[in-house]
Formats: C-alpha cells, sequence, structure tokens
C-alpha cells in the first residue's frame, strides 16, 4: 500500500499513529507530497480529486480517501479493535471532534499562509479559534465517553488534533486553563506510537 501523505499533515498523523499501533508501518510506502488548497499537488490530486490527504492507494489499485475511512479500513484489516463495536457511536463522535480542532487549526494556518495579507480577516480566524476553545472545554469536562477506557480511535484522533495545536497555535498556551486535558494528552503523547510521529515541516 502506498500513503500520501506530508509530515506536517494531523491528518495524516492519524494514519501513521494508527499503522504504529496495529503493526502495519512496514507494509505501507510513504509518498511525501506537498499540497495546500492554493498549490495542489500532482501526486494528490492523482490520489484524490480533492487534492488532500491523506490518500491511501491499495495494492489492488484502489485508493481510499479521508483519514477516518483509512483509518477504518486499517483498523479492519489489522483486525484491531480502536473501533469497538459497544462503543462505536462514541469513538466516532470523539474522532469526529478531533478531526474538526484540526480541520479549524489547518484552515487558520492557511489563513496566515496562503492569503495575502491585505485579504486575511482577524474575525475569520478568531471564529476558527472559538469552535476550537469550546471543544477544548468540553474535553475538559471530560464530555466525551470515549477518552477514557480501552484505547480507541478517538483517543488516537484527539491526540493528533492537541500535538497540531503545539505545532501549529502554540502561542494560544490551550494548557494554561485546561489542566484536566493537558493531563490526559500527556498520557496519550508518550505512546511510542504518538512519538514516533511528531509533526514536521
Ligand atoms: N477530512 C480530510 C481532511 C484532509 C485535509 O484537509 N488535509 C489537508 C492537509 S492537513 C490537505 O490536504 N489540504 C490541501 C487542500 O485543502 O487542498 C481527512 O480527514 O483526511
Amino acid at each position: 500500500m502506498e500513503l500520501i501523505f506530508s509530515p506536517a499533515s494531523p491528518f495524516v498523523r492519524k494514519v501513521n499513529v494508527l499503522t504504529h499501533e496495529v503493526g502495519l508501518r512496514e507494509q505501507i510506502k510513504l509518498s511525501s507530497v506537498q499540497t495546500t488548497a492554493l498549490n495542489t499537488s500532482p501526486d494528490a490530486r492523482a490520489a484524490n480529486p480533492l487534492g488532500k490527504i491523506p490518500a491511501l492507494i491499495l495494492d489492488d489499485g484502489r485508493t481510499l480517501i479521508d483519514s477516518r475511512v483509512i483509518c477504518r479500513f486499517l483498523n479492519d484489516l489489522s483486525d484491531a479493535n480502536l473501533y469497538p463495536n459497544d462503543q462505536l457511536w462514541e469513538v466516532l463522535t470523539l474522532e469526529a471532534l478531533a478531526d474538526g480542532i484540526m480541520e479549524s487549526g489547518v484552515s487558520m494556518v492557511y489563513e496566515a499562509r496562503l492569503r495575502p495579507e491585505a485579504q486575511q480577516s482577524p474575525d475569520w480566524v478568531a471564529a476558527q479559534w472559538s469552535k476550537i476553545s469550546h471543544a477544548l472545554e468540553a474535553l475538559e469536562r471530560r464530555g466525551f465517553m470515549a477518552m477514557d477506557g480501552d484505547l480507541n480511535m478517538g483517543q488516537l484522533a484527539l491526540g493528533c488534533a492537541l500535538g497540531y495545536l503545539d505545532f501549529r497555535h502554540n502561542t494560544r498556551d490551550w494548557r494554561s486553563e485546561k489542566p484536566e486535558l493537558a493531563g490526559w494528552y500527556a498520557a496519550i503523547s508518550s505512546r511510542p506510537s504518538m512519538v514516533a510521529t511528531q509533526p514536521e515541516n
């Protein structure tokens, strides 16, 4: 299998963390691309009409797109239990929340990096951070059952989302008023799969 990836992408990191956790790492060739909303890599476009990463090209020629689809596929392929049946909707909800944090975080970066300064909207950036803040508040209150218990894909995705905030938005200092969540993150981010997949430029 071939993963179209970038080491900075939090969505890609979800897939890489999962492959470490379930022992599939060696079965996936990594093909690095540089792609943004304004400058799509031809390889990303060839794999995914949306031009987004991650995309996973399977050995039979089919391509899977979107981290949620790819993660669930690789979980099933490896017979892992990161989407346990008895907590499926809670795990998918936590994963969706984590992906939402990533989406807002990535869109703030795009706003700052891809738009000419005169066209940038502070209101847009504030609105995106507000989504993240509300999510962090709900997480601090432990409003999501799947945060606890056996390791699942929602937890790994949330680890990647919080890691992305450290990577790209560290001046926001999300930990200062979120001691519970900071402790939760410290535990998950010490897993070998998380340590091995730190985001890079
Ligand atoms: N929902 C998608 C989001 C993927 C995504 O937005 N990836 C970013 C990189 S972090 C990307 O490919 N951006 C290029 C673009 O927006 O065209 C997923 O979960 O895989």
